[in-house]
């Protein structure tokens, strides 16, 4: 499917790149690179240029050397050297290809980079000062989905300039390429908007956080911040520096409280709220009925479109409640001059009077599947978040889709049992946590679609919403190694992905991680429980597994702390009712994971 011809990936076990190339074969021999290589770029191009002086810096910091850059437009091909050549294929694939006596990596620019993030996966993960050895292979690689996309909430917390190209860095090492900034909720309005100084003078400032900090306590603290329209700029210029394009989500109709908070005209009824300080649902949204809204909200995105050089904006327009419309005079005349139906139809004809405003000024637009319900434009794409059932009605009806499953997507969600967790947005079903495996075995193309339909799902993205998250750290616990299985749902062809080898490359992603200060979690190690109850010989058959690489539990029957001296598991076991259960993973006789204990009651309904 993907080069026309499909070639199984082959692993080996020292190369651990993730995503998984598609097409990665390894050659004989090694190419080692020391101070005498040198980088050669075939082309006289800025762009080419910088990247190659970001590949001889990033080699500094191995070598305590960096290499010089040179143009060297045609001949032969060095010894010892780094070759990026711009070459004809499409946007996003490159190839590359090292020998015993140099490396090359060709590719359209975009390509190239890609090439050498795969690259910096090659070199050993701790710093050497040496020399760096290189297996000789050869990739061709391009991605499955040309929308690769991470979303980061910075209304219900608010991240720092520093904080949010940080995790620029993580999102071009996983080769995503869009940032989706979520800049305006109910409980902060984050963007400068020169035209409306209140937004962020008052409605990026709210009186309480709601926040577990530490055991039980809620603390309540004042919380704030807000990005200058200066900030936003070198954010935009340093994504784009890692071929990211950021996406700003500026919410509508709903999720609007803070802005209503800065300009109670802008609600029904001109009520006066604050900056919320709750999270959820919240009924008070922008008037429909008014043009003062519209106005506003096209004054608001005129400066956004002059910010953002992408030709998509998110103008949210999920978890809307009607009830304000319903008894706003404004919206019901509305409703019967513009002949709607409902107010399901007044959101439509609201999110399409600013996708036309949009379109004059050359943007399309992205909104929440919930926008569905009121009669969409064709032109707007569609993010789906509450299912597959969106995706395929918007895919029938011709909207692209980017597919943002909360069940596989959702990096709020806990990642493993809630008792082993910090506080998380909870699952909404009993077991509802997105354990790393349900995250790898996504597959976004929803069942049941033509192929032409297909088409329409352009891509998979990444939600971090944050009302649980405060701190760096714990949205680092939250993000990885989750982002790895999603990079490789994002990246590579189904048929190239593999669960077992993709565990194994982890082990060595996670010490990339920790030597980029990556805070990870290792919860995949936590052990899982399935429990057969059987009633009548009163006995429960349990069923222990991890995500972890090459698992080895250890559990106890008596209440003891599980140790490698423990039982070990190997294969289901039986035990009496009434027996409490520890288990944890371990590797080379130390644990690895947390503690999961279960107690068997007497009596037990059947779960799983
Ligand atoms: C739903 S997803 C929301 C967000 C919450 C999130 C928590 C979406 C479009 N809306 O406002 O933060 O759930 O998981």
């Amino acid at each position: 499917m993907v080069f026309g011809h499909v070639m199984q990936a082959q692993f080996t076990a020292d190369v651990a790149i993730i995503p998984q190339p598609q097409s990665l074969i390894n050659k004989p021999g090694k190419f080692v690179l020391n101070k005498h290589t040198r980088i050669i770029i075939r082309n006289n191009n800025e762009e080419l240029k910088r990247v190659a002086k970001d590949l001889s810096e990033t080699i500094g910091r191995y070598l305590n050397f960096s290499p010089a850059v040179e143009f060297k437009p045609q001949g032969l091909f060095p010894r010892n050297a780094v070759i990026l050549e711009l070459a004809d294929g499409t946007q996003e694939s490159y190839t590359l290809e090292i020998t015993s006596s140099n490396i090359r990596i060709r590719g359209q620019m975009q390509g190239v980079f890609y090439g050498i993030q795969t690259l910096y996966q090659l070199f050993p993960v701790k710093n050497s000062t040496a020399k760096i050895t290189l297996p000789a292979l050869s990739i061709e690689d391009e991605p499955e989905f040309p929308w690769r996309g991470f979303m980061l909430d910075v209304s219900r917390n608010f991240f720092s300039v520093q904080d949010i190209k940080r995790y620029l860095d993580f999102l071009a090492f996983h080769k995503i390429n869009v940032f989706h900034w979520h800049l305006t909720d109910d409980q902060g309005w984050r963007i400068e908007i020169k035209k409306y100084p209140r937004l962020t003078e008052l409605g990026a400032w709210r009186n309480n956080t709601l926040l577990e900090l530490s055991g039980k306590q809620w603390s309540f603290q004042p919380h704030g911040g807000f990005y200058t329209q200066e900030q936003i700029k070198e954010i935009v210029a340093y994504a784009a520096e890692r071929f990211i394009t950021v996406v700003p989500e500026i919410e509508m109709p709903g999720h609007s409280t803070a802005a209503l908070a800065s300009y109670p005209e802008l609600s029904c009824a001109n009520s006066s709220l604050p900056v919320s300080v709750n999270w959820g649902v919240h009924k008070d949204i922008y008037c429909a009925g008014k043009g003062t809204t519209f106005k506003f909200l096209e004054d608001v995105l005129s400066e956004v479109f002059s910010l953002f050089p992408s030709e998509y904006i998110h103008i949210g327009g999920d978890e809307a409640p009607k009830d304000r419309w319903k008894e706003c005079p404004h919206c019901q005349q509305k409703i019967s001059r513009e002949k709607l139906k409902n107010e399901e139809a007044l959101q439509g004809y609201f999110i399409n009077r600013i996708a036309d405003f949009s379109a004059s000024h050359g943007k399309k637009i992205i909104g929440w599947d919930e926008n569905l319900e009121g009669g969409l434009s064709e032109n707007v794409t569609v993010m789906c978040w509450r299912g597959f059932d969106g995706a395929i009605h918007a895919a029938r009806k011709n909207h692209d889709v980017i597919m943002t499953h909360s069940k596989f997507t959702y990096f709020d969600h806990y990642q493993s049992e809630p008792s082993l967790e910090p506080l998380a947005w909870a699952g909404l079903v009993p077991n509802g946590y997105t354990r790393l495996r349900k995250v790898y075995d996504f597959n976004p193309v929803p069942p049941g679609l033509t192929e032409s339909e297909s088409k329409h799902i352009i891509g998979v993205q990444a939600n971090l919403w944050t009302e649980y998250i405060r701190y760096t750290d714990h949205l680092d616990y939250m993000v990885f190694p989750r982002l790895s299985a999603l990079a490789e749902v994002m990246w590579t062809d189904g048929k190239n992905k593999n669960w077992n080898d993709f565990l194994r490359r982890l082990e060595t992603q996670k010490d990339r991680y920790a030597s980029m200060g990556i805070h990870y979690s290792n919860s995949n190690n936590n052990v899982y429980y399935t429990i057969q109850l059987d009633s009548l010989q009163k006995t429960a058959t349990i069923q222990l597994e991890t995500d972890s690489y090459d698992p080895e539990i250890y559990y106890s029957l008596d209440g003891s702390e599980p140790s490698a001296n423990s039982l070990r598991y190997t294969v289901p076991f039986t035990v009496e009712l009434n027996t409490n259960i520890k288990a944890a993973s371990f590797r080379s006789g130390k644990r690895i994971s947390k503690v999961n204990a279960r107690s068997i009651p007497g009596r037990m309904p059947v779960t799983n």
